[in-house]
């Protein structure tokens, strides 16, 4: 999404949790030109007021947010979704995959110009069985719903929200999950495209519903999956 938003002009801050991913995403901003980096653990309250104070000095104003991380426990993302999932993992995972994108869009909403747009990024296990994917599958169901609740409140301000439902990607977030290789396989048989999806083409989605071009579409869930989920 980022290299797509680059190459279209626009400049980009860059938020991440943790010395491990800015050591490892920093390269990668830097590959595409930017280099403006802020801590934000969407857990911690207070660094969320100061990432956000932070965005707000630099830019006065913005134009889009995206939304684009989610986390369940490695050992709620396998077997049996009912026995294995906790009260502390269910928490969690709706904390830093549901609550973050209500709170983020909530202090983006406060500088982001008329026009400006929020994308957040879903899965197909929010509304069918994907086996695995489980407590996952229960937050994006809640990312969804707040993503039609959140364009509701916003769409007043002239801020559209919407989610992309991508297909499965081999990223490094998808290197820990078992099976991945046959989900990948299964997708691209049985998809209308009969492919998988690239990067790229999730980074072009985005960076339409981003844009203007977009100009009527709010509470949308749009599918870039190869037309999988019809
Ligand atoms: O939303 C996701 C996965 C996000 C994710 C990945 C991890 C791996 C490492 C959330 N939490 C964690 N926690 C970790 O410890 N996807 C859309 C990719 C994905 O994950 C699956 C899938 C697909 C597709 C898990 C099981 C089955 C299918």
């Amino acid at each position: 999404i980022a290299q797509q938003l680059a190459a279209q002009g626009t400049d980009i801050a860059f938020t991440y949790q943790g010395e491990a991913l800015e050591r490892r995403v920093r390269p990668l901003i830097e590959s595409i030109g930017m280099s403006t980096m802020i801590s934000a653990d969407v857990t911690n309250d207070a660094e969320m007021d100061t990432a956000f104070a932070q965005l707000k000095e630099k830019y006065g104003t913005i134009d889009f947010l995206v939304h684009a991380i989610a986390f369940a426990g490695k050992e709620e993302l396998q077997g049996s979704f009912v026995a294995n999932t906790t009260r502390e993992g269910f928490r969690r995972a709706m904390d830093i995959s549901v609550f973050s994108f209500v709170d983020a869009s909530r202090r983006a909403s406060e500088i982001m110009n008329p026009g400006g747009s929020i994308v957040s990024m879903t899965y197909l296990g929010a509304e069918r069985v994907v086996p695995s994917y489980n407590v996952m599958g229960v937050a994006k169901a809640g990312l969804e719903a707040a993503t039609r609740y959140a364009a509701r409140d916003l769409g007043v301000k002239g801020i559209r929200v919407n989610a992309i439902s991508a297909g499965p990607i081999k990223t490094l977030a998808a290197s820990g999950i078992g099976n991945f290789g046959k989900l990948l396989a299964y997708n691209a048989h049985h998809a209308p495209l009969r492919r998988n999806v690239t990067i790229e083409e999730v980074g072009n989605a985005a960076a339409f519903m981003l844009s203007d071009l977009a100009s009527a579409i709010t509470g949308e869930i749009l599918y870039v999956d190869g037309g999988l989920n019809t």
